[in-house]
């Protein structure tokens, strides 16, 4: 077991029971002209949880621990894509349509792809899913029941969007998760902070929240747990 100062209250976890949770680190959100930039955002925002999210990664990449990478997308015929999502935001390019980085928000396109400096190994599971929470319409539970996981450490983006969502729907199914406040980001420095304090407030009601280097720190005494591998078809 290790212990991360974090708040409300020190987050207990036991590593080979922990999965590291990379949420939508994709081109489409972190660079231009994908769909964070359609929907009118600042995508260099997002850039300063890259650093932090990659020293995570390999940290539970080095001790053998589980990492899972998460991409928000849709298949070519946006057959998984509601409707009213497509037309949220009247925008002039929207989910589908073709922009810099290919089909906007579509699997397999360039935007599509998790950033170079966070690229999944080929041991890592990588989760497509069509909504902004990870447990919706994916194999997320069923891949976490099998592995044994009982704790996330909750990375990426966007805070109060994707990552928010996704630590709900964890806290719900049972999971405890721990956000770590650098390795998320917002293009809404004030939603990030109000969405880090909806999930510690009320005694940590969805879970808890510290800093990269506290997890760090406790991840020193940890040793290798386990060779990587190959994830197995759910
Ligand atoms: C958004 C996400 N913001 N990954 N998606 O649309 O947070």
């Amino acid at each position: 077991m290790i212990t991360v100062q974090a708040e409300p209250y020190e987050f207990v976890c036991d590593p080979p029971g922990t999965a590291l949770l990379v949420i939508d680190m994709q081109r489409d959100f972190l660079e231009r002209g994908g769909f964070g930039e359609m929907l009118g955002n600042n995508v260099a925002l997002l850039r300063h949880a890259v650093a932090p999210t990659r020293k995570v990664l390999d940290a539970f990449r080095a001790r053998g621990l589980k990492v899972i990478h998460t991409r928000e997308g849709h298949t070519a015929d946006l057959s998984d894509c509601p409707p009213s999502k497509r037309r949220r935001g009247r925008l002039a390019k929207g989910i589908g349509d073709r922009g810099p980085m290919g089909r906007i928000l579509v699997r397999g396109e360039p935007g599509h792809r998790i950033i170079d400096q966070l690229r999944p190994t080929s041991e890592e599971l990588v989760i497509d899913k069509p909504g902004k929470g990870a447990f919706y319409a994916t194999e997320l539970e069923a891949r976490l029941r099998g592995l044994a996981v009982q704790s996330l450490v909750v990375t990426g983006v966007t805070t109060e969007v994707c990552v928010q969502t996704t630590v709900r729907e964890a806290n719900d199914r049972g999971f405890e998760c721990l956000v770590l406040e650098d390795c998320v980001a917002s293009y809404f420095p004030e939603l990030h902070a109000a969405a880090l304090a909806m999930v510690k407030a009320q005694g940590g009601i969805f879970g808890w929240v510290a800093k990269s280097e506290r997890l760090l720190r406790a991840l020193d005494g940890v040793s290798i747990v386990a060779g990587p591998r190959r994830p197995r078809p759910a």
